[in-house]
Formats: structure tokens, sequence, C-alpha cells
């Protein structure tokens, strides 16, 4: 209240270089409520807070002399041919970021051939969000509890031309946002999930098991169930146990990503990077698997990729860079992250993703 909130910036001052610089912009131009529903986590945030330490403690040993002469980022992912590995993980509401919403998001993420996940609660259509994209999106599926309701959020994902689809599994509930209540936080009237159905009003009780969205939450039944209910790519979002990865696999899922929901769901939850290689290791060599969670750096990057991930997603640089400055800021954040991964796969002496490797790692 009362605090001065800037407007978005339309271009970038040249001290702005780092996707740290960018959450300082975006502070300035937030209110303390979405402030507080962006940048915090659940309980006393430790699992937030684990996400970054586990990059930072892991540290890269390079190799040098090496051969760079045919050095890229490209991948191949689920049959699509990608400039990066970076992806822009599924954030809902970007209209209580940015007036243009989801539309300028898709905007700067298309400026870096990036890929964008569009979460079931974003505040545009989803068909008017995979207009702006240029490579075909991913959509961030909420199984619903009505399944007539989930196989019409499908097949509008399916003729809007989404690429594949992200079930998320690890959020039945909102998480125990202490931060956001500090903050007050509610979501202004106007801006409003507008793709999906309301959700069941959350239980006034205390007796969590008799609200209803955990009684109708999602089990492996409706993962089988959804299976059969699509062709497309069905990627499991949420996975943090060797055991799920594997029941992924057996389940149909095409690939799965390791995440805690960048610390927002359950508190004291392990950093995902920490229990990556488990993970790869239960599902074997060639399985998809993506990560997110902390992800600041193209270091970062380079490391979540040593311990055998395909790929990473990006979640509050993303929304820093739309409050910062709408699309500009977005492929801006995007545009330092793959450079630095670039640079970080120079020095590292590995020209091409496939060469990162856990050698490159010093594992304590
Ligand atoms: C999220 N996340 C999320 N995940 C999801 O599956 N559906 C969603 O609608 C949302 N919404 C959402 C909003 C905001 C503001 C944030 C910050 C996050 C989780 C997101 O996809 C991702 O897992 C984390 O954000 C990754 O962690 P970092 O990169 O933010 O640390
Ligand atoms: C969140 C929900 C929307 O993390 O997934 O805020």
């Amino acid at each position: 209240m009362g605090r001065d909130v800037k407007p978005p910036l339309t271009t970038i001052p040249p001290h702005v270089v780092a996707v740290e610089d960018y959450r300082t912009l975006a502070k300035e131009r937030l209110s303390s409520m979405a402030q507080a529903y962006l940048h915090g986590g659940s309980g006393d945030e430790i699992t937030l807070k684990a996400n970054r330490q586990a990059f930072e403690q892991t540290a890269i040993i390079p190799r040098i002399l090496r051969d760079l002469g045919e050095g890229n980022t490209r991948l191949e992912l689920f049959g699509q041919s990608l400039a990066h590995p970076i992806l822009a993980a599924p954030t809902a509401f970007h209209h209580l970021f940015h007036p243009e919403g989801e539309i300028a998001t898709a905007r700067g993420i298309s400026a870096l051939e990036g890929l964008m996940v569009v979460s079931t609660s974003a505040t545009e259509t989803l068909e008017d969000i995979s207009r702006h994209c240029q490579n075909p999106p991913w959509f961030q599926l909420y199984i619903q509890p009505d399944k007539a309701a989930t196989v019409a959020l499908l097949r509008r994902a399916e003729a809007a031309g989404y690429h594949a689809i992200v079930v998320t599994a690890d959020a039945p509930l909102h998480g125990l946002r202490n931060r956001e209540q500090r903050a007050g936080f509610q979501l202004p009237p106007h801006i409003q999930p507008v793709n999906h159905p309301p959700a069941p009003a959350a239980s006034e009780s205390n007796d969590i098991f008799s609200s209803p969205l955990v009684r109708q939450a999602p089990t492996w039944d409706d993962l089988r169930w959804l299976r059969q209910q699509t062709s497309l790519p069905l990627i499991l979002k949420g996975v943090m146990h060797p055991g799920d990865g594997l029941m992924a696999r057996e389940a149909g899922m095409d690939g799965l990503i390791v995440s805690n929901h960048g610390g927002r769901t359950l508190d004291t939850v392990p950093a995902t990077l920490t229990v990556l290689p488990a993970i790869r290791e239960a599902t074997g060599p060639d399985y998809p698997i993506l990560i997110d969670g902390g992800i600041r750096r193209g270091s970062d990057v380079f490391k979540a990729i040593a311990l055998g991930a395909q790929a990473v997603l990006v979640g509050r640089p993303i929304v820093d860079g739309l409050a910062s400055a709408g699309a500009v800021g977005v492929a801006h954040i995007l545009r330092i992250l793959h450079a630095e991964l670039a640079l970080t796969m120079v020095f590292a002496g590995t020209p091409q993703l496939q060469d990162i490797t856990p050698d490159t790692l010093q594992l304590s």
C-alpha cells in the first residue's frame, strides 16, 4: 500500500546483465502481494533455498585444449528440434505481472527460439498463446476432477497445435504459503484462469482430507486413463522419488520432470539436483528427463545436464523478465541463460550437450 510501483521498462539498461538483476527490476514493479506469490515458497522456504544451494555447491572441473569447432547447444526433444535446452516452466496468471500477460511471454520466448510450457492457469486462452509461439508449445495439464473437463482441455490443446502435455502431479493443493499469507495475497478479481472450470472452493474446515481437492486428487489410475486419451507425448511433472520415475515409465509417460514445484508445495523436500542422479539411474540411460527449480545461471543448466537431464525449465526468472519489461525482458532472460550456457561449455571443453557428462563435475 502506498508504495510506488514502477511501470514496465521498454528497453533494457546496460547494467542489467544477469538473471539476478531482473529480480530487482521485477520487485520494483510488483505489488508486495504479487512479489510474495512470485518469489515465495512454502513454509520456511527451506526447499526454495536448497534448490539454489545445490547448484552453488556443485563445482565444474574444466577440460582444456579441446576442439570446440563444432560447438552448439542444439538438441532434439520429443521430435522437436530446439536451439537450446532452456524451456519456460509453466507459471500461472501472467496478467498479474504484466498487462500483456502470456502473449508477451510467448513473444519473448519465441524471439530466442525457446519453448513455452503453458500453464493450465494461464490468463489468456491457450489458443491465443499458441498463435504467438514460434515453436509449438507444450500444455501443462492439471487433471480435473471431471474427466470430461480434462478431455475437453486436451482436445483444445491438440487442436491449437500444442506439441506435448505436461501433467503436473505434485500440487493437489496450494502449498502452505506463509509468505503469501503474511502479504495477504489474493488474486485480483479481473485476473482469472480463463481456460479451466473453476476449482472447487478450498475447504474452510481443518480436516484437509475432507477437502474435495484431496478426495478427487488424481492417482496413477488416472494417469493410465489419460494415456489412452491422447497420442501426444505425456511428460509427468513433479517426480522426486526414483520409484515414481519408474512408475511414470511403466504408466506409459514419455518422459518426466524432476521438480519440487520450485519449493512451493511441500517444504523440506530435497533440492531437485540432488535427487536427479537416482531418478536417472532408476529410469535408464535413454528415458527423457527434464528438471527445474533454482536454475539462475547457464552453469546451472550445465550441471543439470551433467547429472542426467536432457533439458531444464526456468520458472521465476521468466516471470521476473515479464514483470520487468514484458516480451523484451523475457527474451533477454533467455538470451542471458543461453549465452551463459554456451560460455560454460566453451570453458569446460564440452562443445555439445552430449559431451556434458558426470565427470565434468567435482562430485564430493
Ligand atoms: C509455478 N509453477 C507451476 N507449475 C505448474 O505445473 N503449473 C502452474 O500453474 C505453476 N504456476 C507457477 C506460478 C509461479 C508464479 C511459479 C513461480 C511457479 C512451478 C513451475 O512450473 C516450476 O516448477 C518452478 O517455478 C521451478 O522453479 P524456479 O525456476 O522458479 O526456481
Ligand atoms: C503455483 C501453482 C499455480 O505454484 O501451481 O502457484
